[in-house]
């Protein structure tokens, strides 16, 4: 082998360790490990009238990942990313939870979604998202501010299809990949908490560091067969990077996780 084409194989070789190095490193790099497994909620019926077993599932999206949970005390290895968590039924920040982006569900099952919104927003990239999508009648339940400590409704409790598309905090958006499986796609606006108050809450304003009013989303939809999904967020919110899609946005653990439909 004359030396050129020697060095050429070695360039080759070297890209191939190098993105398999980089696929090994992704792989491994678990920030939530656990599954939070949807609690049984009796039964739901929808509005054509078929009765569904329900199951629920509690959650809160934080500016940042100082609220512990399954990324541990202090926040873990990036304690300024903004993170989904697992919540209490009134918002409550929940430090302890071991799981918190990974959620497994039954079949052919009413999922009923809360989620309690703490971070300031802007604008979607694209307006699509601004729809609430895939859910029961294509709706949603909105409180525009919730009172954590009275634990009750502080704004009128409306029925929503869409928000400001520049209003947006984060979304909840659920599906599948191009493959046989039961299609699933469900999206959610999340609306943006006050941005004065959660700037101020960070600042020591409150003692948790996150707003006392939150936005409160919730909403069901229909599962089908047993299948694996991916959830993400479409709000810009990879603050710091590339069309802001970087950090929180492509790490597992914060805006995105898997969702598992499974008897
Ligand atoms: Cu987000």
């Amino acid at each position: 082998m004359n030396k050129r084409l020697f060095a050429a194989f070695g360039t080759v070789v070297l890209g191939i360790a190098v993105i398999a190095g980089i696929g090994t490193y992704v792989a491994a790099a678990k920030n939530d490990p656990g599954i939070l497994v949807a609690d049984a909620a009796g039964t739901y019926t929808a509005p054509d009238g078929k009765s569904y077993p329900q199951v629920k599932l509690n959650l809160n999206v934080y500016p940042n990942s100082g609220f512990g949970g399954h990324h541990g005390a202090g926040g873990g290895a990036h304690p300024d990313w903004v993170s989904y968590g697992a919540g209490g039924p009134n918002g409550e920040i929940l430090s302890d939870a071991v799981n918190g982006t990974n959620f497994q569900v039954p079949p052919h099952t009413a999922v009923t979604i809360t989620v309690f919104q703490y971070d300031s927003g802007e604008t979607l990239n694209n307006d699509f998202f601004a729809h609430v999508r895939g859910t029961v009648d294509g709706t949603a339940k909105f409180v525009k501010s919730y009172d954590t400590k009275a634990k009750a409704n502080a704004s009128p409790e409306t029925v929503i299809t869409n928000i400001p598309a520049d209003m947006v905090g984060h979304t909840f958006t659920l599906h599948g990949l191009s493959d046989e499986q039961d299609q699933l796609f469900v999206s959610v606006p999340l609306m943006m908490a006050i941005d004065e108050e959660v700037g101020a809450a960070e600042e020591g304003a409150t003692e948790s560091g996150y707003v006392q009013h939150p936005t409160k989303t919730t909403f069901t939809f229909i599962t089908g067969d047993e299948g694996e999904y991916i959830w993400n967020c479409e709000f810009p919110c990879g603050d710091g990077t590339i069309a802001r899609f970087g950090n929180a946005m492509s790490a597992m653990g914060y805006m995105s996780g898997h969702f598992i439909v499974k008897a």
